[in-house]
């Protein structure tokens, strides 16, 4: 079986069958995105709407809806290892900010877990 049909399969046992996003069409390429890392476990692709001059997701392949129902530490350690070498891919060596939304007080806006890198300018403090 080819890796893609063994990663979905995972995923349902583990997590159910999630709606799929808008973000299941970026890892099966079905639509553009400027994607600047992929391995086995996941990708990185620009955002769409830059909140910086640098700012670009990292998304398990694995559809978790979110932080909160993730149950595969592993994974997210691998998700943060990737953030921090990207970030370093990209020139931020001045620093840079990774974030993570969760549900709506955290305004989350697609269910498909995703770490936000954002830099290339000074970032402020406390967040909105
Ligand atoms: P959040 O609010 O944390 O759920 O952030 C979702 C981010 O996803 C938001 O910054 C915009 C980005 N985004 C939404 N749809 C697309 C898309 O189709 N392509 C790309 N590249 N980014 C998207």
């Amino acid at each position: 079986k080819g890796d893609e049909v063994r990663l979905a399969e995972e995923a349902s046992r583990k997590y159910g069958s999630p709606t799929p996003t808008i973000f299941s069409k970026v890892i099966d390429k079905s639509i553009p995105a400027d994607i600047i890392y992929e391995d086995e476990k996941c990708l990185a692709f620009r955002d769409i709407s830059p909140q910086a001059p640098v700012h670009f997701l990292v998304i398990p392949r694995v559809p978790i809806p979110r932080i909160s129902e993730a149950r595969d530490d592993d994974l997210l350690g691998h998700l943060l290892v990737v953030a921090k070498n990207v970030a370093k891919q990209e020139s931020l060596d001045e620093g840079y900010r990774v974030v993570i939304n969760d549900g709506k007080h955290g305004s989350q806006s697609v269910y498909h877990l995703h770490v936000h890198v954002l830099g290339g300018r000074q970032m402020a403090w406390p967040p909105g």
